[in-house]
């Protein structure tokens, strides 16, 4: 069957990576025989126009949508063009959010048909299955069905986590526009585990990759991560939940990469008490550059609430130790947790700010969003917690959406302001620095890799290459590099080498027509 599968653009606070979502699923379906395309969207804007020429280029027999809380209402939009374009085609949808919020989902688009709830590669394939009359319906695990006629919702059994990871089949990173992400020097993700055995009770991963974890063969993540590289992608973000928790895994990936000196470099999440001088010495002969803590608070009685399991001292530590072998360390906070007041606020804000002094550390804060699926969302009265909306669309952990009896939104919304305001504050020196010459080495790299992307996002967020008129002089890269410059205001060096870089990777590409040459990014 000719199954499409759509991942939706993403409202970008953060930059985009090429993900493993889709490509996993995919290649299950395509594994049992069945034709796929994905639509990635990600690093585009979603207008109806491209999921109407994809409907009729490809007719699919069925469509699956991912999205994440975040772009939830982005999924819904494609879901009801979908529908426009053809009355008859099932629509499937899955991820964190939709697996969580099984009625709101098929209540917010009409257009819906299944939900497949939890990990999607057997799901999916089931569902193709019967829908072709090789199983029954209500046989394929983890799915919740509406029925047309009635409206009625059911679900069938849970589908249990896969779990030998290694019976996947590889993500098929093929069917997605790579050039797009390599043109925008994405990080490419890598998953080697999946699960994480704390319950921090603002994450959803107890409930969504399970508090048993599954391991990948080391082997096989290296080979994924050199092919990565093979194809030009210079960083590699594992995305497991807890890359450093089981020692033996963890020393098998990091050791194939030593063995192998791919020279490429990567990053991953971690939790501070699994540090040790070894750890982090061990992921920097690999190729690690810098590691992400979900240190949360800089209150040791918010921590213990929001059941962290972790402590400031132990912080400290691994701060340190990850400054001594040279990695990068990234401390990653939460403000509005259960606990939170005024006091606790500021002393975070402190914290946070004496890790940059005494161990070079970056932070980051994030407002709490209760998502579904973690116990705060469902405990949030137990937690002295208020959820003040369930507008999916200000659940991008910049706003301020629960609140807490001891500190109040504004005091909640200003820490954050600030800490934007601080980033930009920094880029404006960074530019300055540049100017001068005076940035080199890592932070020269990320520099130059913010303003590319600064100037192909403003490029493709518009639309705006394909809406430049016909170029008809016989240098048209030349004529596009003045329209860009004028369009985008960016320096015409770069847009001249960025052009040149993008072109040569195929994401660009000229098209003649009878009026002269347009140029169009590849899908
Ligand atoms: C990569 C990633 C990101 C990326 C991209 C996210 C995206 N998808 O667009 C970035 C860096 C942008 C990101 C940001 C955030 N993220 Co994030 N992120 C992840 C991460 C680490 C990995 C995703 C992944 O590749 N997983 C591996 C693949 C195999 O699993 P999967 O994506 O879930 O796909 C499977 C199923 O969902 C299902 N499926 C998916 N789609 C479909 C479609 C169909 C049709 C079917 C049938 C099945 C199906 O099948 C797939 C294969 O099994 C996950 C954690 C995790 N371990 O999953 C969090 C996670 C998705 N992120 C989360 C959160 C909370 C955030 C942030 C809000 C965190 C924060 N406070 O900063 C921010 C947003 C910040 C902002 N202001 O924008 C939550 C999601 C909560 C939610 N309900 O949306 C997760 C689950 C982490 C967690 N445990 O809490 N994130
Ligand atoms: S925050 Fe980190 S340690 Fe806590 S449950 Fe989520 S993934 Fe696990």
């Amino acid at each position: 069957m000719r199954i499409l599968l759509v991942n939706p653009s993403y409202p970008f606070e953060e930059f985009p990576r090429l993900l493993v979502t889709l490509p996993y699923v995919a290649a299950a379906l395509r594994a049992d025989g069945h034709e796929v395309e994905i639509l990635d969207l990600l690093l585009a804007r979603t207008t109806p126009e491209k999921i109407e020429r994809r409907m009729q280029s490809f007719r699919p027999q069925l469509v699956g949508i991912t999205s994440v809380t975040l772009n939830h209402h982005i999924a819904n939009g494609i879901g009801e063009v979908v529908r426009k374009c053809d009355a008859e085609v099932p629509i499937v949808m899955g991820g964190p959010h939709v697996s969580f919020e099984i009625e709101g989902s098929f209540r917010d688009l009409p257009a819906l048909d299944y939900i497949g709830i939890g990990e999607g590669e057997h799901t999916m394939t089931e569902l193709a299955r019967a829908l072709e009359g090789r199983m029954d319906l209500r046989d394929v695990c983890g799915l919740a069905l509406r029925d047309r006629a009635t409206g009625r919702i059911e679900r069938t059994r849970a589908r249990p986590l896969e779990d030998d990871l290694d019976r996947l089949a590889p993500p098929a990173r093929d069917l997605v526009p790579l050039a797009r992400y390599l043109a925008f020097d994405s990080h490419a993700s890598v998953v080697t585990s999946r699960g994480c055995p704390y319950e921090c009770i603002f994450c959803s991963a107890p409930a969504w990759t399970g508090r048993k974890v599954r391991y990948r063969d080391p082997v096989l993540c290296a080979d994924e991560i050199e092919d990565l590289a093979a194809l030009g992608f210079r960083e590699i973000t594992i995305e497991d939940d807890l890359f450093t928790l089981h020692r033996k895994h963890f020393l098998g990936v990091c050791g194939e990469l030593e063995r192998r000196g791919t020279g490429i470099r990567w990053n991953a999440f971690s939790r501070v008490d699994t540090i040790t001088p070894e750890v982090v010495e061990t992921m920097a002969r690999a190729g690690c550059q810098a590691i992400c803590f979900g240190v949360e608070s800089g209150d040791q009685e918010v921590l213990d609430l929001v059941k962290k399991k972790s402590s400031l001292a132990k912080v400290r530590e691994a701060m340190r130790m990850t400054q001594e072998a040279g990695i990068s360390a990234l401390a990653s906070f939460i403000i509005g947790l259960p606990g939170e007041t005024e006091e606790t606020l500021r002393r975070t804000v402190e914290f946070a700010e004496s890790l940059r002094q005494e161990f070079g550390c970056f932070y980051g804060f994030h407002i709490l969003a209760p998502f579904p699926g973690t116990e705060l969302r469902d405990r949030a009265s137990d937690y002295g917690l208020e959820i003040l909306t369930s507008d999916w669309t200000q659940y991008d952990a910049n706003h301020v959406v629960s609140r807490t009896g001891g500190a109040d939104i504004g005091a909640l919304q200003s820490v954050s302001d600030a800490y934007e305001k601080t980033i930009r504050d920094y880029y404006r020196y960074q530019d300055h620095l540049f100017r001068q010459g005076s940035l080199s080495g890592y932070e020269l790299q990320t520099y130059l890799r913010r303003r590319r992307q600064e100037l192909l996002w403003k490029l493709l967020l518009d639309d705006a290459v394909e809406t430049f008129a016909p170029f008809r002089s016989a240098d048209p890269v030349a004529e596009l590099e003045v329209a860009v410059t004028e369009y985008t205001g960016h320096d015409p060096m770069l847009v001249a080498r960025e052009l040149l870089r993008v072109l040569e990777l195929g994401a660009l590409a000229a098209q003649p027509g009878p009026d002269g040459l347009r140029f169009a990014w590849t899908e």
